[in-house]
């Protein structure tokens, strides 16, 4: 049996596929409203392999001249981000534990092609918040380790439907994703596959 890092929750299907649906239809909306971007790294301005954009309050983005941060408007229309559906918001009261609303939806969009380096969620101001995720479409391979970027790591994949709580004392691990699994799920027409994290940004 796979164990995992203290204060990382795998639920594997959590979302039905008629609530699968129901969340990208939303997503769907969002998009429209606010279109995904190309994130940038701090100081090379290397493109991420990902494309984002956000809903709630806050948003998350990053570029070569401001680096990581949460802002509450879209980097390219300029507009806030659109509100946040209420399917996610009852889903963060199901799962997080977390009494507070969620301020962030971070909405990462890959194509079977992309991936996500081993990172730390820590742009936040509330680190006692959880962070949630929620995965739609193909399936990926998604790595989470210790706080220390060298510590020992477990792999495990997430399939659509399924959701990832990092929190207490977890909420710092490290974690990214390895790969992408072409044609494993038929959400998502064109294949690739959608992550959301809900976030708590300010105490
Ligand atoms: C992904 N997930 O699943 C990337 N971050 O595509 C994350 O970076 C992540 O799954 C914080 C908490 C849970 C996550
Ligand atoms: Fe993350």
């Amino acid at each position: 049996m796979l164990v995992l890092p203290k204060g990382i929750r795998h639920i594997p299907g959590y979302l039905d596929r008629e609530r699968q649906e129901a969340v990208l239809a939303e997503i769907r909306a969002v998009v429209a409203e606010a279109p995904l971007f190309v994130p940038t790294m701090p100081k090379t301005g290397k493109p991420m392999s990902v494309r984002m954009t956000n809903c709630g309050p806050l948003g998350w983005v990053t570029d070569k001249e401001r680096g990581y941060r949460y802002q509450p408007t879209h980097p390219a229309t300029g507009k806030p981000w659109p509100a946040m559906p209420g399917i996610l918001m009852d889903i963060w009261s199901e799962l997080s534990g977390y009494a507070q609303e969620p301020e962030a939806c971070l909405v990462n969009y890959y194509t079977d092609e992309a991936k996500m380096g081993l990172h730390q969620d820590r742009d936040e101001k509330d680190f006692s918040a959880p962070v949630l995720s929620l995965s739609l479409g193909n399936a990926c391979l998604f790595r989470v380790g210790g706080k220390n970027r060298n510590d020992r790591t477990v792999s495990f994949r997430l399939e659509s439907g399924d959701a990832v709580i990092i929190g207490g004392e977890g909420r710092l691990n490290f974690h990214g994703v390895d790969r992408i699994y072409p044609d494993t799920s038929g959400l998502l027409r064109n294949g690739g596959r959608i992550n959301l994290t809900m976030r708590r940004v300010n105490s």
